[in-house]
């Protein structure tokens, strides 16, 4: 079997984009590689569930969008705060699709102003190389290929979207569900420990599964975590269940 790289050795290569580093380094000061995706709907919602993974998570998922009572100030401000007190980084899964202009716009500003607090966003690729251009101040995850059942990224698209994800200097890694070059940092959604789909096309694999087979980074765990009865020792469950499978791949 082929060795993968360590976070330890990933933090020290050359021209690494600094929110990789931090994602990295917080991942070997928490022992984790777990990033919770909070696809709850309101602003309590969403800090009562970041309280309670924080100490567990390196970074927490965001799809801000749908929460329905979102307000600027009173969202996003203290979920700042709560980031910086458990010392984890905040990823906006706003996957843009548009041209470079547009995703500049919607990027920065309408009520969410992304680019103020998002250290990681995600994209499509769909729209080229420059139409990543635009997000100045976070890292960029790159949508190579998706989790759902009969999804689009068939193995040419995602070759050129992998192409395009490699040669952007803000791309810091993708989503996909196979192994990447290694340059590029994995993180794989589509995991659970208790169940196999959702009825509505995702379809879930273990930690073990992801980080033997795809060598991947980081897992995002939506479901499995905030619908727990008790998310907080989900989040610990999913952390220690992904630590362990990232230390086995290391053989
Ligand atoms: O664990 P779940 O199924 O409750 O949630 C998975 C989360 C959701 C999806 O929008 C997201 O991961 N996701 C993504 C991402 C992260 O970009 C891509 C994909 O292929 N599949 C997927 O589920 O918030």
């Amino acid at each position: 079997e082929k060795k993968r790289k360590s976070y330890q050795q990933k933090i020290d290569s050359n021209n690494l984009h600094s929110k990789a580093k931090k994602l990295l380094e917080v991942a070997l000061e928490k022992k984790s590689n777990l990033i919770a995706s909070a696809d709850v709907l309101t602003t309590k919602e969403l800090h009562d569930l970041a309280e309670k993974v924080g100490p567990n998570i390196v970074a927490l998922k965001t799809h801000i969008d749908i929460i329905t009572d979102f307000d600027y100030d009173k969202t996003i401000i203290p979920l700042i705060d709560i980031a910086a007190k458990h010392n984890f980084l905040l990823m906006e899964d706003r996957k843009f699709a548009d041209i470079g202009n547009t995703q500049e716009l919607q990027y920065s500003y309408g009520i969410y102003k992304i680019s103020n607090w998002a250290d990681l966003i995600t994209s499509q690729v769909i729209g080229g190389f420059q139409s990543l251009d635009f997000f100045h101040n976070s890292g960029v995850i790159a949508i190579l290929g998706m989790s759902s059942a009969g999804t689009l990224t068939d193995k040419n698209y995602r070759d050129e979207a992998t192409k395009i994800a490699q040669s952007h200097p803000n791309v810091i890694g993708g989503v996909a569900q196979n192994e990447l070059p290694e340059e590029l940092l994995l993180f794989t959604p589509g995991i659970n420990l208790d169940t196999k789909g959702d009825g509505k096309g995702q379809q879930y694999n273990t930690p073990e599964h992801v980080f033997r087979n795809l060598h991947t980074d980081f897992i995002i765990v939506g479901r499995g975590i905030y619908k727990a009865e008790n998310p907080e020792q989900a989040s610990l469950s999913y952390k220690i269940a992904g630590w362990d499978a990232y230390e086995a791949s290391l053989g």
